[in-house]
């Protein structure tokens, strides 16, 4: 499942998941030989959702590979091939003809093609994981680099005349009702125009009906505004959501929403107009058997290990993650914060400037955001971690950026992590700042409250003073089991006391509004590359992980459980414990 529930109840829908043929080209000739016409005959076999890394004899793998697999149409169909994530550059090839190219890694891309003939189709798909200076996340970057097609492949038949977008954005105007504004893109795929039947329905009620004009060979929209009352907001009590499903003739597309307010007022973040203390957790969406094919059971536990230490909010680092989870977070009404995979503490200013860089960044947040907007648990879009916000090229990426989120949707925060808190320029830009910070652990020589009141100082005189204040990142390294009679470094004991005296500051300090603790999960790290950046990762590991990676708590879980289930400390400043 893609979803927690269906999004298609008429339309004819079918995995293409499975053990695809599959071939490393370590040369790169595949290209040049055509494989896309001939594929070659030594090929071994890959599951598909998969890392390819997680095979035997694959584990360090990053270049081009191969897929292939065939498609059985029992009558002639116009087809839709919807890949739900594929790491770095994709090529689609159907029968030997290219169908396109997507980069990216973890949003969707589709193809249709219309009128496809009876009988058997094949499919192939060339992808290159190699990570470069220009792309996003750039070869410094720390995370395992992954390949492969991790997210499912569907495909979809279309009718003639299909339903190809269907969008609900809404006002508030007041505190049940709303203005909603429904938008219907429909696809037709034939020579002449069709009328179709469109319904839309609320919940299973019919709210709107009529008879449209589909034009011939491309696509048609239909704007309805509608306002509604007697609803009821989303929020961590009551996570309400609401289904809305379009029904075109023989085509149908189903959605949920969730109505609420986020909003920004004087240093504080408000939800539905109360104002909201962040408790969380930085996840990755990664596993050792499973790398970033995160399968959708343990998703589920996941979040359950996550709200029982008594998180309101998850920050999503650092790229789209599965829609199931975002799914699971509306349902379980916890905040929160996507971003795209822009992983910049080791990105030279200079290239933040590099216009392709700049274009995939764009391309991203305009397809998670295009992916994502209905639902209700995001309330900040992220637009990048850790770059040089000291530079003028941060700052120009950041106004670049900022104005794509605004013109797709105001029903947000835009937000960023910085790394320089004592020095950024980027500070009034955004709705929310996020400061990641290592005291304790890289920086041990600058502590938090040095850190902070130099940083609050900074705020006032950059005229950013009224701007909400996150830690988005803070934390240690504690190796699983290894815990004895005094905190040392790597220790259980030592991670456990830094994120104990951390947030006691950090609750204690009336500026800030709320806490993502670096890490939810240890994670595999990148340390066999040509770069030694990462070379303090015991176990290959990235160890600061509050469980480890196989979701076993260490005592930091407890401590800062202990810490965010507790109602009576005395120096805490935020309004509302949850
Ligand atoms: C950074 C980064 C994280 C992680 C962390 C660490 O803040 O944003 O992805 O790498 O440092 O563990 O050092």
């Amino acid at each position: 499942m893609i979803r927690t529930f269906q999004q298609h109840l008429l339309r004819d829908c079918r995995f293409l998941n499975g053990l695809w043929d599959f071939v490393f080209d370590k040369d790169n000739i595949g290209l040049e030989q055509q494989w896309y016409k001939s594929f070659p005959d030594r090929s071994d076999q890959m599951p598909v959702p998969a890392c390819w890394n997680n095979e035997l004899g694959k584990y360090d793998y990053e270049g081009v590979a191969w897929y292939r697999t065939f498609i059985n149409l029992e009558k002639d169909s116009h087809i839709r091939l919807l890949f739900h994530a594929v790491l770095g550059h994709a090529d689609v090839y159907l029968d030997g003809n290219h169908l396109g190219y997507h980069f990216g890694g973890y949003t969707p891309f589709q193809f249709v093609v219309p009128h496809v003939s009876t009988g058997i189709h094949e499919l192939i798909v060339r992808t290159d994981s190699t990570l470069t200076r220009n792309t996003i996340p750039t070869h410094v970057v720390d995370w395992f680099h992954y390949g492969g097609i991790i997210r499912p492949v569907e495909l979809q038949l279309l009718p003639d005349v299909s339903i190809d977008k269907l969008t609900l954005t809404y006002k508030m105007t007041a505190e049940t009702s709303a203005n909603v504004e429904l938008k219907v893109k429909l696809l037709s795929l034939i020579d002449c125009e069709q009328e179709v039947p469109l319904a839309l329905y609320r919940d299973g009620q019919l709210i709107y009906e009529h008879k449209v004009v589909a034009s011939a060979q491309g696509k048609t929209e239909l704007t309805i505004t509608q306002s509604w009352d007697g609803l009821v907001r989303w929020d961590a009590d009551n996570p309400k959501l609401y289904s809305i499903r379009a029904v075109a003739s023989s085509d149908d597309h189903t959605d949920r929403i969730g109505f609420r307010t986020i909003e920004v007022q004087n240093k504080r973040i408000l939800l539905n107009g109360k104002e909201l203390y962040l408790q969380g957790v930085n996840r990755h969406e990664e596993h050792p058997e499973w790398g970033f094919a995160f399968p959708n059971k343990l998703m589920t536990k996941d979040l359950d290990i996550i709200m029982e230490m008594g998180c309101n909010t998850v920050r999503g680092s650092h790229y789209p993650q599965s829609e199931y989870w975002l799914d699971l977070l509306d349902e379980r009404g916890i905040v929160y914060w996507s971003e795209i995979p822009i992983w910049g503490a080791s990105i030279p200013a200079a290239d933040l400037a590099d216009p392709i860089f700049i274009q995939r960044a764009i391309t991203m947040m305009d397809e998670m955001i295009d992916r994502d907007l209905h639902h209700p648990s995001i309330l900040f879009w992220s637009v990048h971690n850790e770059i040089d916000t000291r530079s003028k090229e941060a700052y120009e990426l950041s106004l670049e950026l900022i104005k794509l989120v605004r013109s797709k949707d105001q029903s947000r925060l835009v937000v960023y992590a910085t790394m320089h808190p004592m020095y950024d320029i980027c500070l009034n830009l955004f709705d929310v700042i996020g400061i990641n910070y290592y005291g304790g652990w890289y920086f041990g020589h600058v502590e938090f409250a040095q850190m902070l009141s130099v940083f609050h100082e900074r705020c006032k005189e950059y005229g950013a003073d009224h701007i909400p204040v996150l830690l988005t990142e803070f934390g240690g390294a504690g190796i699983y089991g290894d815990s004895g009679w005094e905190p040392r470094l790597f220790s259980e004991d030592y991670q456990a006391e830094l994120l104990s005296n951390a947030l006691k500051l950090f609750r204690s300090d009336a500026n800030i509004s709320g806490t993502y603790v670096w890490q939810f999960a240890d994670t595999r790290a990148e340390l066999h590359g040509p770069m030694p950046h990462f070379r303090d990762r015991a176990r290959s590991f990235n160890n600061k992980g509050i469980v480890n990676e196989y979701r076993k708590p260490k005592l930091a879980y407890r401590v800062v459980k202990n810490i965010y289930t507790d109602n009576s400390d005395p120096y805490f400043m935020g309004s509302t414990l949850k």
